[in-house]
């Protein structure tokens, strides 16, 4: 049968399908199952320099075609995470993880990651520069200048392997625009796409979150497309040395399928897994492998990246 196992950078992983940050990964309870699951990874819950309670309840709704969350950045300190992850990293046999993390501002970002630089933590860090919930916070890879100096300041003492996680593009002159960026480091990956923020849902004539007054980051089939887009657009354009994370919108072996065509080396799931739980690792695995064997392809580099355009 079909392998789909993958590498990010030197790091090997038996299935290419994990986690996507803020789902099923606050506490070491929830990791721990998605560890022991089909999953080839777990990425944490995106960890700030102190613990956060986030955005008032309810700040998550399942809807039609996918999912709402303003969940504000709860979290319960980075060194929680951190802790973990050097925890897993000794025990024999570990999986590989990636430990998400963003300070509230520039300087708590370069406070923690120093903190990670200088522990015994030698596993993946994803920076995450496209939360979409915290109100006065924009996303700040939306900002071309910040993201270049954050970047700038991280590599003068980060060492070790460095990805970052990021909001949708929407025009070819921004993908070119942040593909330049982040050309100019020496990134492991990028992971494409956080949520699309600042949507709104409404049943009858109310909103069905509190925070911001419904507003809220939008996952599910409604991303898919422009998932693919992000993913397609920066595999194009990045130095071959940055691989990309997809994620958004995968529910079926057939998306994540799509989501490798597009150039993904690693494939997240996040409106879905919180709908069905760590057997939807199994489930999609299982899907994937089905179509990999159909069509004669061993492993995911077979047809990694090789989405086909017409004449
Ligand atoms: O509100 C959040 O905690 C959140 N929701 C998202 O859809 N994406 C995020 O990156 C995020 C917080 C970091």
């Amino acid at each position: 049968m079909a392998s789909t196992h993958t590498k990010i950078g030197d790091f090997t992983f038996d299935n290419c399908l994990m986690n996507a940050a803020g789902v099923y990964c606050m506490t070491r309870e929830e990791l721990a199952e998605v560890d022991a699951s089909a999953a080839g990874s777990f990425v944490t819950k995106t960890g700030t320099l102190t613990k956060r309670a986030g955005n008032p309840e309810p700040r998550y709704a399942d809807t039609t075609l996918g999912s709402i969350n303003s969940m504000g950045l709860p979290n319960l300190g980075y060194q929680y995470y951190l802790d973990y992850v050097i925890e897993l990293q000794n025990q024999p046999n570990s999986k590989n993880h990636f430990l998400s993390l963003v300070g509230m501002s520039p300087e708590e970002t370069h406070t923690i990651l120093k903190a990670v630089q200088a522990s015994d933590y030698h596993g993946l860090v994803e920076l995450n520069l496209s939360c979409p919930n915290v109100p006065g916070k924009p996303q700040i890879a939306y900002d071309f200048e910040t993201t270049e100096a954050i970047l700038t300041e991280v590599f003068t003492y980060y060492t070790k392997p460095f990805g970052v996680k990021l909001p949708p593009y929407f025009d070819i002159v921004h993908f070119d625009q942040a593909a330049a960026v982040f050309n100019k480091f020496p990134l492991t990956f990028v992971n494409c796409i956080n949520s699309i923020g600042n949507g709104l849902v409404i049943d009858d004539e109310t909103v069905v979150i509190k925070p911001k007054n419904g507003f809220g980051g939008i996952g599910g089939d409604y991303v898919k497309p422009t998932a693919l887009a992000n993913v397609h657009a920066f595999y194009q354009r990045l130095n071959p040395s940055i691989q990309i994370i997809g994620t958004g919108g995968v529910k079926t072996g057939r998306d994540a399928f799509e989501h490798i065509l597009c150039g993904a080396s690693m494939v997240q799931l996040g409106t879905i897994l919180h709908q069905e739980g760590p057997a939807v690792f199994e489930r999609i695995t299982n899907e994937l492998k089905a179509i990999m064997d159909e069509k004669g392809y061993k492993n995911i580099e077979d047809f990694r990246g090789k989405l086909q355009y017409m004449n």
